[in-house]
C-alpha cells in the first residue's frame, strides 16, 4: 500500500510534471490547403514554410501533429481551430490525444 509519503511525492511530481496533450489536425476533401497554413501560422505559430509541411503532412496521412501542449492551451487550441473553421465555412476538424 503506498504511504502518505508516497502519495505526496507522487502529487509533488505532478504539480512539477503537468500531463501534455498532442492537438491533431485531421485532413478532409473540403478545407483549402491555404486556409490550413493560415491557421497553423496564427493558432500554433508555425512560420510559412513549417505549416505548409504539416499540412501536407496531414493532407498525406490523414493526421499531423500541431503542437503539444498542457490540457488547457490544448483545449483553447481545439476550441480555437473549430472557430476558424466554423467562420471560415470549412469541416476542418482538430483533436487532442494525451501524449
Ligand atoms: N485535403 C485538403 C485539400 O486537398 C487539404 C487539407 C490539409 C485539409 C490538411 C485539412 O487538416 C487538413 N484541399
Amino acid at each position: 500500500m503506498a504511504t502518505n509519503i508516497e502519495h505526496e511525492l507522487a502529487h509533488d511530481i505532478m504539480i512539477k510534471h503537468p500531463k501534455k496533450y498532442k492537438v491533431l489536425l485531421l485532413n478532409d476533401d473540403y478545407t483549402s490547403m491555404e486556409f490550413v497554413i493560415d491557421v497553423l501560422m496564427n493558432v500554433f505559430h508555425k512560420s510559412y514554410e513549417e505549416a505548409e509541411q504539416v499540412m501536407l503532412d496531414v493532407h498525406k496521412k490523414d493526421k499531423g501533429i500541431c503542437g503539444v501542449y498542457t490540457y488547457e492551451i490544448a483545449e483553447t487550441k481545439v476550441l480555437t481551430v473549430h472557430k476558424k473553421a466554423k467562420e471560415g465555412g470549412f469541416p476542418l476538424k482538430c483533436m487532442m490525444e494525451e501524449e
